[in-house]
């Protein structure tokens, strides 16, 4: 958290740093997630619900969107699936005594991780003006609260509904109901920070802003580019499948400026050879890219491709819209100024573009490296050319694959969790349900911030997730936080947007995936869309942490009760007491839900249609998939500074901190280190072990700080930094933003290091 321990706060932050390995998975992650497993939940219960994370009668793993294989093994998840679900299934508990011992004030100063590790909310608690502690409240009389505060704004648009997107498709769709029914399309999302760049750029050029492939297609396909992008850490379940489209012989090439252990080799948990043998070496080429280096990159291959007439010229014709512009444009891509932004040589550079000469079908994959820059919507448009131009789209074995975060984030925005709804949507709204909603566009995460700190939004509501430490620039983040009349958070478990709040807020505390979900009509089951737009059931089978808790959709629907009264427009206690009846709606509305309820019933699901994926149409502005021709643009770098990228360590889940090791990277016991090149260290004077504060220098003249960095000599590219979030959030000006998507650009903050004494590091 931006906030440092107190010096009570059991939790000490001490980096000890060893060489960072090679391999990743095998037995350590088994013997690494078993200890943190029984740790929050004691033996039986870790056995129990690991067997039941992602089998087809079981609930859908928290962890990340990867999909599910059709085979699934008996074990299907992974060392930080089973962290995710621990934290979930965790038999910790934080009671009203908790906030009775705690004030606010206290829980202000503790760390991020000091908050996550006090287990599950048990009961609604609310906290009153000028109080300084959460006491606990009614259900009923905390609806009417929000309610209340509702109905009294001059506008609807003064109230903001953040969405995290762990949130169920019934539960986001009635979500976007509530918002919509009260009239307004403030409706921000984690996506906004997160792979928001993919949508904007794939709804432009290929007119369907989700990823094109299944997983079949990365099995067949001949070459596998994964740009910006640690699954090791983030998604250890596309290592099985990397590893089974290898053994079909494809070649894998990864781009990022950390040499990431889980792409160099797996050892396969889930076999003999991967846990006790060497495993299978992933990468057969690592291109050790400057970071915001991709577009240039992707540039540079486009022009060869071009010039050495290795294009699908029929495809060209037949599909696609803006081919002789961008020729023209990539014709042009000028060397010197790739070598500089990638920071490559023309041989690596080369190297690449003889297997994808070889290949008869290309998948890039791509995550946060790729969507958090200033110019991510254009690096990811030129990724779209490149496909483009070999017909690597709509084919088997080939196509786009944006790596999505968070388990049900895509399926919020297919529900409906998006600022800007297509026309298209509001009018099947509008029709099912009888009422006009809102056509003006709402705020996206960063204008959020900006209109709680300018006091046009005085009501945030959130539906799961962690705001304010989620966000950039902490302390303007925390100051428009405090500004507001109400803060409501609908959650799990304890986390800083809890304690950092407007002049009343309210904790409502909720069931979680893992958990039985019963209403009136009976045992509920929720469904959830992955990665690769596959949707499926999710059932919960352990006894919920309190009986006090409410599933989100019983939230949304008594707050509805509440702040409506008797609705003529949606029967909010039927969608309640049944979520069949909600999907029935959701079928009526959503594209691609019809028969839903019968649909996935199916065991596994299913997927949904997506026109370039499965008959190359592509529903653009021109009818055809657009090749664009943005110029090329890439961080400037002053002398003397650092571009830092803030990412995840391996003992994290965004906010929430699991643990201080980062094993793969050889760092152990503290979060507070940024990784440095031995050759900038030693240009710096900054030995390793010694500490630095790191100070983000912005166009505008403002600095911001982060004090009490460990200095690691690590082989990360020159030139470029590397440091946790969210300490580094603090680092992230608001306004430093992508173009287009608005999506803040936390993977391109210059920095200076300043050496600073180690006792601030502590
Ligand atoms: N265990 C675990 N799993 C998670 C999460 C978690 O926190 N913990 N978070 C979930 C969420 S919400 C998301 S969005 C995903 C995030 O998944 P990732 O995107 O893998 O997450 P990051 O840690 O941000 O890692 C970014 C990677 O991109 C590289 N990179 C950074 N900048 C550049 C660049 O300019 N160019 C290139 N080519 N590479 C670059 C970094 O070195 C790093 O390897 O993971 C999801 N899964
Ligand atoms: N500097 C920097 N900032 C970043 C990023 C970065 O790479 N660098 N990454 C960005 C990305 S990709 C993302 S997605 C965002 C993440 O932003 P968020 O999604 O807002 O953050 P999380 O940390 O995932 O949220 C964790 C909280 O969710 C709650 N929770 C967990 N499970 C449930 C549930 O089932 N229901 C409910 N209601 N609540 C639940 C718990 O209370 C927990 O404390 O952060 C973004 N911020
Ligand atoms: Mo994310």
């Amino acid at each position: 958290m931006a906030a440092k321990p107190p010096a009570d706060d059991p939790v000490q932050d001490a980096p000890d740093v060893t060489a960072p390995q090679h391999a990743a998975a095998g037995l350590p992650a088994v013997a690494h997630t078993l200890r943190m497993a029984q740790q929050q939940m004691g033996v039986r219960r870790t056995a129990l619900t690991l067997l039941k994370v992602n089998q087809k009668d079981g609930f859908d793993c928290p962890g990340c969107a990867w999909p599910e294989p059709e085979h699934r093994h008996k074990a299907e998840f992974c060392e930080n699936g089973a962290k995710a679900v621990a934290e979930e299934a965790t038999l910790r508990r934080v009671t009203p005594d908790f906030f009775a011992a705690h004030p606010v004030s206290d829980l202000a100063r503790r760390s991020g991780y000091w908050l996550g590790q006090q287990g599950r909310l048990t009961q609604p608690m609310y906290l009153a003006e000028g109080s300084d502690h959460y006491e606990p409240v009614p259900w009923e009389r905390a609806f009417d609260i929000v309610a209340e505060e509702l109905r009294a704004l001059a506008s609807p648009d003064e109230a903001v509904f953040y969405t995290s997107g762990r949130t169920s498709n019934e539960a986001a769709f009635l979500y976007q109901l509530f918002a919509r029914r009260l009239g307004t399309n403030n409706l921000p999302d984690c996506s906004n920070m997160c792979h928001e760049s993919s949508g904007s750029a794939l709804t432009e050029t290929i007119g369907v802003g989700k990823g094109s492939v299944l997983l079949e297609d990365l099995y067949r396909s001949e070459l596998i580019i994964v740009a910006g992008q640690n699954p090791g850490t983030n998604h250890p379940r596309m290592l099985s499948a990397l590893e089974k489209a290898k053994q079909q012989g494809a070649r894998i090439v990864t781009v990022n400026p950390l040499p990431e252990a889980g792409m160099e080799r797996f050892k396969n948990p889930q076999n003999a050879r991967g846990l006790a043998g060497s495993g299978t070496a992933l990468a057969d080429l690592f291109l050790q890219i400057r970071l915001g280096g991709d577009q240039a990159l992707f540039r540079a291959l486009n022009r060869l491709l071009i010039e050495a007439d290795a294009v699908d010229r029929p495809f060209i014709d037949e599909h696609t819209h803006g081919y002789e512009d961008f020729a023209a444009a990539a014709r042009t891509a000028d060397w010197d100024e790739v070598l500089r932004a990638t920071g490559l040589e023309r041989a690596e550079i080369d190297r690449l573009l003889a297997m994808v000469l070889e290949a008869k079908s290309v998948v890039v994959c791509w995550a946060m490296g790729l969507t958090q820059h200033k110019h991510a919507v254009p690096t990811i448009k030129e990724v779209v050319n490149f496909l483009l131009l070999r017909g690597n789209i709509g084919r088997p074995g080939a196509g786009v694959c944006p790596v999505r975060g968070h388990s049900n984030v895509q399926g919020d925005r297919t529900m409906g969790i998006f600022e800007r709804p297509a026309p298209a949507f509001l009018d099947a709204l509008e029709k099912e349900f009888g009422f006009a909603p809102p056509r003006e566009h709402g705020l996206d995460v960063v204008r959020a911030i900006r209109a709680l700190r300018d006091g046009t939004a005085k009501v945030f509501f959130a539906m799961g997730g962690n705001f304010v430490a989620a966000s950039p620039d902490t302390g303007v983040t925390e100051a428009a936080m405090r500004n507001a009349a109400l803060t409501v958070h609908v959650s799990t478990k304890l986390n800083r947007s809890h304690v950092i709040t407007g002049s009343r807020a309210l904790i409502l505390p909720t069931l979680g995936r893992t958990e039985k979900d019963v209403q009136a009509g009976g045992e509920q089951f929720v469904t959830v869309e992955d990665s690769m737009g596959m949707v499926h059931a999710s059932r919960g089978g352990l006894r919920p942490a309190s009986p006090h808790l409410l599933s989100e959709p019983a939230i949304v629907c008594r707050l509805a009760r509440a702040t409506f009264g008797d609705d003529p427009a949606v029967p909010w206690a039927a969608l309640e007491a049944d979520y069949g009846l909600v999907r029935d709606r959701i079928s009526r509305v959503v594209p691609g839900f019809d028969d839903f309820n019968t649909k996935v019933a199916h065991p596994g699901g299913f997927t949904l249609p997506h026109a370039p994926r499965d008959t190359r149409s592509f529903p653009t502005a021109t009818g055809k998939a657009n090749f664009t021709a943005a110029p090329v643009e890439y961080p400037a770098v002053p002398e003397g500074r650092l571009l830092l990228q803030t990412l995840r360590s391996h003992d994290q889940y965004n906010t929430t901190i699991y643990g201080l090791d980062d094993r793969y990277r050889g760092i152990k016991g503290g979060r507070r280190v940024v990784l440095v090149n031995p050759g900038d260290a030693a240009a710096l004077g900054l030995a390793d072990g010694s500490y630095a504060d790191l100070v983000s220098e912005w166009t505008d003249g403002t600095e911001r700080r982060a004090d009490g960095f460990r200095v690691v000599h690590y082989p990360t590219t020159r030139g470029c930094a590397a440091a946790y979030y969210p300490e580094t959030n603090v680092l992230v000006p608001l306004d430093h933003t992508a173009d287009t998507s608005n999506t803040p650009a936390s993977k391109s903050i210059v920095i200076r290091l300043e050496p600073t004494d180690p006792v601030h590091g502590s």
